[in-house]
């Protein structure tokens, strides 16, 4: 199976992020989590790791906003200029926009900040620009690969982007939630020229960004298994009756879990979940991967033992779609590689 990851990500890891009760802790998403993936990877052998290839702006300008863009790229800079007594490592304001939003953007960075942040997980530091616009090429290469494949040869394939940062929490115009590139939605909405595409997202947390760009199209089909957000972060998206609008309207499903729930459960949705896909018979599948249901997750709530990932994995791949597998969160980094592995076994043949 082919792996497309880039050393860039490397260059995104901010030092802290403030947590629950504004507590200031050492970031959950970091370079390790690469590390512990990759190592599993290469130790299993099956596994191509390639560079993701050169692509211009134009696939993520498709499904973000410009002003949001032009700001991830040069807010850091802009924020380094700013004079300020004290030494700056991270970006990451104090203010935010709500539902002000509309149209006025404020000069100051600051400002900027406030309004295309959504919370305090997303700080953007020296090489964040950088990490993500490498994160979304993993994804748009394994995208090409499986478009390109699925014209030469019958069975169905797949291939891995081994995103990071990730991408689900970020929406046509925001960041938050370790997320600034939607890496999943850049890769689907490419996908779309050559046929519908099914986006469903298996991270513990709720795709709200996925779901913010794709609320109205009924091209993507977005589906999302997660926490319920009366409960869990990020608590303003991923309710079961939010069912997309306008064109979109029937084309979005959310699936809110109760904490706790185990392996049966989780599968007995899964399968909900997949006879829509089944029924909606898109080209493509990409599949937005948290390992973070696992039931050790440091950040999650919920039960899945690495058996139950295995048959998730199982469950998704017999739907024998063209598939792009990307790597959204997961923060148990020594059972990563091993969860991981488990989820993509069935993929590999398929
Ligand atoms: C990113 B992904 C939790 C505080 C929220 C942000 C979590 C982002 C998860 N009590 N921290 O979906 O794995
Ligand atoms: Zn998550």
């Amino acid at each position: 199976m082919k792996v497309y990851h880039s050393d860039l990500h490397a260059l995104h890891a901010p030092a802290f992020e403030i947590f629950d009760g504004g507590e200031k802790i050492p970031s959950f998403e970091t370079p390790e989590r690469v590390e512990c993936i990759l190592q599993a990877l290469r130790a299993d052998g099956r596994f191509e790791i390639l560079p993701p290839e050169q692509w211009s702006l134009d696939p993520i300008r498709a499904v973000h906003d410009e002003g949001y863009l032009t700001f991830l790229e040069t807010a850091f800079t802009d924020w380094m200029r700013e004079p300020t007594d004290y030494e700056k490592t991270a970006l990451l304001p104090s203010t935010f926009a709500l539902s002000r939003r509309a149209g006025r953007v404020p000069a100051s960075i600051l400002g900027r900040a406030g309004y295309y942040m959504m919370d305090l997980s997303a700080p953007i530091v020296a090489g964040t620009w950088q990490a993500a616009l490498a994160s979304a090429h993993c994804a748009l290469s394994a995208a090409r690969l499986i478009s390109s494949l699925r014209s030469a040869v019958q069975t169905s394939v797949s291939a891995f982007a081994l995103c990071r940062p990730p991408g689900h929490h970020a929406g046509r115009a925001f960041c938050g939630g370790y997320c600034y590139i939607n890496n999943a939605a850049v890769a689907a909405h490419w996908l779309t020229q050559f046929g519908n595409v099914a986006l469903l997202d298996v991270d513990y947390h709720a795709a709200n960004g996925t779901q913010d760009i794709f609320y109205e199209r009924a091209d993507v089909l977005t589906l999302s298994i997660h926490a319920d957000p009366a409960e869990e972060y990020p608590y303003y998206w991923g309710y079961a009756d939010e069912t997309g609008a306008g064109e979109g309207k029937g084309y979005h499903q959310n699936f809110p879990l109760p904490f706790g729930v185990d392996d049966t459960t989780y599968l007995k949705t899964l399968e909900r979940a997949l006879e829509r896909i089944a029924t909606y018979r898109p080209a493509f599948l990409v599949l937005s991967a948290g390992m973070d249901i696992y039931g050790q997750d440091p950040l999650g709530r919920i039960r899945v033992t690495t058996a139950g990932i295995a048959e998730i994995g199982r469950q998704i791949a017999a739907l024998a779609l063209p598939t792009v597998v990307v790597l959204e969160g997961g923060y148990h980094n020594a059972a990563l590689g091993t969860n991981l592995l488990a989820f993509l076994e069935a993929f590999h043949a398929a």
